[in-house]
């Protein structure tokens, strides 16, 4: 399978593949290098991509933006109250507590969890990745935000496993575009002390810093940190929320009071904001916004400014904390590398260099940088591409401890896996046990976690424990993981007893070969048996994601379907053009008046059959029909072309001749 690499971003999808001995980025159906993140639904059948912004506007009520917010989200999150107005799209809470879409879709009322809404996004990503490349997609690397937990990783992987694909990794966003710059950029990096590299992301809903030593083939992150709740659409609403009040005064409209109006404000916004980033000023115009009023104003980059004030003043944080973590001062920083399109506004560029005190680095595409990381890291999994090596570990943002009920042991919890620690970890644990035991995986530091997040990780029952003959209890041995991508496992868990065993002695000087070997009898703990690990997870059931691959599939065969009879039916339009055209020219010497008279007149009622019966008729009814008439037209097409054929030999041989 070709390594596949998908940077899933909240407002568009960055898609690269490890080919020919590199990484390229594959372009979309309409030749785009990113992928708007959006899913509309309609009658027949669903606009994934660029399809869904294309009907966005007219159909605000079933189409589903912002999908990596609610992904793996609690409906009753306090994160969810925030999230909610950026949604056109009605959310419900589902039988999991989880959120989903409600929306009108095939003429009924149906629902789709967040876990499904991600699925059908990626698959349609897959397909387009499978269009580009015709090589067979399987193996995906796929990144979140750094402060997705558990929950949220499971969900991300079980969309794509939903998607027909197998996650190989889930990747902290910023380390794979620190992967990238490890990578790609290994010519410029020292082979013994490490550069001292900050790393930004300022996308279009978060906002990521992770400090990084970097040198010649590896790379480890020292400090992370986030704010969840900004990013370029937080721009977008200060400028919409502007002009929504200057209207309520200029023209009397309150575009809060109609969503497609308000909706056509923001997008206007995000158009302005991006302008002025290269002007200082910029015009703001909407057709017919509301009750028939077209509205006009502008706006300049100091105004725009003033009005992201308190986003602005907020900006340090995340680096403060994430320099505090890696013990490192802003000046003791060597490059800061930055990504993301929000990091575009000139404003946002001042304030990230007055932090650091030191120019910005813009050595990484700003775009494609995650996406780029994602497939190399990928390839790195791959068992049949070879890449150079290139050695990182991820960041774990959250503590862990694990839990079990307290019998021969002093406590009834560990600390395993601290926040700043990386990931892929192993650590083994001994436990004192009377019989079955139950153990939990917890968050314990609720300081370090998004406002709201359930602290339960995962559990498991361990079955299988026996004591040995005589003893009440015995040490049962637990390998804990938290695996490459960031899930907590316990990867084996066994019993042991103290036994005595025979060992070799070793003899000193000269040996006699002949000499027979001597033993001698030591106590040693030898494994006694493995136990059962019944893990259960936030992961989906089997027999549920069962279900939703099938029903993912199945609306994947209708979409096809119903572009399928698109086809059809311009395909028989074009004909009908075609075939009457040719009827006038070409072909006006090959058919006889009765033939022409007879086709021009299926022509006709063929035409009058698709605007009127045919409009909107079934993919065989239009092969049917195009059948039909191509039956007389292949016949006048074969007397032309014959005739053509031999004007050519005669050519020919005139010329031999
Ligand atoms: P996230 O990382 O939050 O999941 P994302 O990866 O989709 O989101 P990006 O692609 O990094 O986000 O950035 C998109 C944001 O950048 C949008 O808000 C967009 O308006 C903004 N943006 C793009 N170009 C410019 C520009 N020239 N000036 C200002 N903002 C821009
Ligand atoms: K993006
Ligand atoms: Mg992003």
């Amino acid at each position: 399978s070709t390594p596949f690499g998908v940077d899933l971003g909240n407002d568009n999808t960055v898609i690269a593949c490890a080919r020919n001995r590199g990484i390229d980025i594959i372009v979309n159906e309409v030749s785009n290098r990113s992928t708007p993140s959006l899913i509309g639904f309609g009658p027949r059948n669903r606009f994934i991509g660029e399809s869904g912004k294309n009907q966005q506007t007219s159909n605000l009520k079933n189409s589903v933006d912002n999908l990596k917010r609610i992904l793996g989200l609690n409906f009753n999150d306090p994160d969810f109250e925030v999230e909610k107005k950026y949604f056109s799209v009605p959310l419900v809470e589902n039988k999991d507590g989880g959120i989903s879409a409600k929306v009108r879709f095939l003429g009924e009322q149906q629902e789709f969890t967040s876990t499904q809404l991600a699925a059908m996004y990626i698959n349609k990503i897959k397909d387009i990745t499978f269009k580009e490349t015709k090589g067979n997609i399987t193996d995906i690397c796929l990144s979140v935000p750094t402060w997705y937990t558990e929950k949220q990783r499971r969900a991300a992987s079980d969309a794509c496993r939903i998607a027909g694909l197998n996650p190989v990794r889930i990747v902290n966003e910023i380390t794979a575009a620190a992967v990238g710059y490890g990578v790609f950029k290994a010519n410029d990096l020292p082979e013994d002390e490490p550069k001292k590299v900050a790393f930004v992301d300022i996308g279009h809903s978060s906002y990521q810093v992770s400090i990084a030593a970097v040198k010649k083939g590896e790379l480890k992150i020292l400090g992370s940190a986030y704010d969840k709740h900004f990013g370029g659409r937080d721009f977008d609403y200060a400028i919409a929320e502007h002009f929504a009040n200057e209207f309520k005064t200029k023209y009397k409209i309150d575009v809060h009071e109609n969503p497609k109006a308000f909706y056509r404000v923001l997008t206007a916004a995000e158009k302005l904001k991006k302008v002025l980033s290269a002007n200082t000023q910029a015009p703001f115009n909407i057709e017919s916004l509301m009750n028939d009023i077209d509205v006009s104003s502008s706006l300049t980059r100091e105004e725009l400014e003033e009005y992201v004030q308190p986003l602005l003043e907020r900006v340090h944080i995340p680096i403060e904390t994430a320099l505090k973590e890696a013990g490192l001062k802003a000046e003791e920083i060597d490059s800061i590398e930055v990504i993301g399109g929000c990091t575009r506004v000139p404003s946002l560029k001042a304030k990230l260099t007055e932090i650091f005190g030191k120019q910005l680095s813009f050595t990484l595409n700003q775009d494609e940088a995650i996406a780029r990381g994602n497939a190399f890291i990928c390839a790195t999994h791959s068992p049949t591409v070879r890449v150079r090596p290139f050695k990182f570990e991820d960041f774990n943002p959250y503590t862990v401890s694990y839990f079990w009920d307290k019998q021969e042991e002093d406590e009834d919890h560990l600390e395993v896996f601290p926040r700043g620690g990386s990931f892929p970890s192993t650590k083994i644990i001994t436990l004192f046990r009377k019989g079955d035991f139950d153990v939990e995986a917890r968050y314990t530091k609720k300081e370090e976690l998004p406002v709201g997040t359930e602290p339960i990780v995962a559990k498991w029952q361990l079955k299988g424990v026996v004591p040995s003959e005589g003893e009440t209890s015995i040490a049962a041995k637990l390998k804990l993981r938290n695996d490459p991508s960031g899930f907590y496992t316990i990867e084996a868990a066994y019993t042991v007893e103290e036994k005595l065993v025979k060992e070799l002695v070793e003899q000193e000087g000269e040996q006699d070969e002949d000499a027979e070997p001597e033993y001698r009898e030591v106590k040693k703990l030898v494994k006694k048996n493995d136990l059962q690990i019944v893990q259960s997870t936030a992961a989906l059931d089997e027999g549920v994601r069962q279900q939703m691959i099938e029903k993912e599939n199945s609306l994947v065969m209708e979409d096809k379907l119903v572009a399928d009879t698109e086809e059809r039916k311009n395909a028989l339009e074009e004909y009908i053009y075609e075939l009457r055209g040719k009827l006038e020219e070409q072909y006006k010497d090959f058919a006889s008046p009765e033939e022409k008279e007879k086709l021009t007149g299926m022509l006709a009622k063929a035409e009058d059959w698709l605007y009127d019966d045919g409009y909107d008729s079934t993919k065989a009814k239009y092969i049917a029909r195009y059948e039909e008439l191509a039956s007389i037209g292949n016949i006048i097409r074969g007397r032309y072309l014959a005739k053509e054929e031999e004007k050519k030999q005669a050519y020919r041989q005139k010329q031999e001749a």
